[in-house]
């Protein structure tokens, strides 16, 4: 248990800092006053259980090792969720600039959505974490999709593992019902962006608290 431990280490750090780092940008963007394209900011670190499961579905061994940290790229994930469709793409491009990580794979299951009816867009990092011995370059999972792609991923998610994987035919056709209609829902908010986007800026000028500081009382853009 030491060993596995000790292996996770880096990549238990990995997501803490990428979670860090990716909230950041959130902030960055509300700072400018530009609209956001993250809404939240998740991570986990892959479950052992999810780990071993895994071994079995890819037929290695399951111990702490190199071998298995390249077949499972995503044992440190890091989820960003996005309001509308075109957000995802400006993330991915930010991302791809970024000198702190490296995009060595991309998938994009929004263009080529998965049977199941699943969308989001995926991308593995190296990413260097660093340790007492020194600096280790890991693999990580980044995760990008809209809120509604979201909402179906996490409903699937758990009717699979309710039923261990093994969807009753309507609940699955009820699934890919439902993933047209989130499909659907995505096109809809993204027509309606740029009024939803008037909408929010009213909404952030009229929150606003006065700058004490400095002793006015001022409403934004006065
Ligand atoms: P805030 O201030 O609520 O934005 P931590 O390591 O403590 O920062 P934690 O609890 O490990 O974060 O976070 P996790 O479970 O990885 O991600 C949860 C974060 O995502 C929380 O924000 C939630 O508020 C936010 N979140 C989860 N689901 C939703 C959702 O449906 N909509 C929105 N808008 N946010 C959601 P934080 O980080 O606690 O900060
Ligand atoms: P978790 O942590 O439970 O989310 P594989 O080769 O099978 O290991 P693959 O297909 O090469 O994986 O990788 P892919 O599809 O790029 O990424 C796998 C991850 O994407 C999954 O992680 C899910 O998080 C998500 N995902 C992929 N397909 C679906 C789907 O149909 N429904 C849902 N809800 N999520 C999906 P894990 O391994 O399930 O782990």
């Amino acid at each position: 248990m030491k060993e596995w431990k000790q292996f996770l280490g880096p990549y238990k750090q990995a997501v803490a800092e990428l979670k860090v780092k990716l909230k950041g940008l959130r902030s960055q963007y509300e700072l400018e006053n530009i609209h956001t394209p993250v809404e939240f900011v998740t991570g986990r670190l892959k479950p052992l259980a999810s780990i071993y499961d895994k071994t079995l579905e890819k037929g290695i061994p399951f111990e702490p090792s190199e071998a298995l940290a390249k077949e499972l790229p995503d044992i440190a994930g890091v989820r960003l969720m996005c309001q509308f469709v075109d957000d995802i793409g400006k993330v991915v491009q930010t991302l791809r600039q970024r000198t702190d990580m490296r995009v060595i794979e991309e998938r994009d299951y929004i263009s080529n959505k998965k049977a199941s009816g699943y969308r989001s867009y995926h991308m593995i990092i190296e990413y260097p974490v660093q340790t007492i011995h020194g600096e280790k370059t890991i693999l990580a999972e980044i995760q990008i999709r809209t809120l509604a792609m979201n909402f179906w991923a996490s409903i699937e998610h758990s009717l699979n593992y309710k039923y261990k994987g093994e969807l009753p035919d309507e609940i699955r056709h009820r699934l890919e019902r439902a993933a047209e209609a989130a499909f659907r829902l995505d096109e809809e908010m993204s027509l309606i962006r740029d009024e939803i986007h008037d909408a929010q800026k009213y909404f952030s000028a009229f929150k606003e608290t006065p700058d004490r500081d400095y002793g006015e009382q001022k409403w934004k853009g006065e």
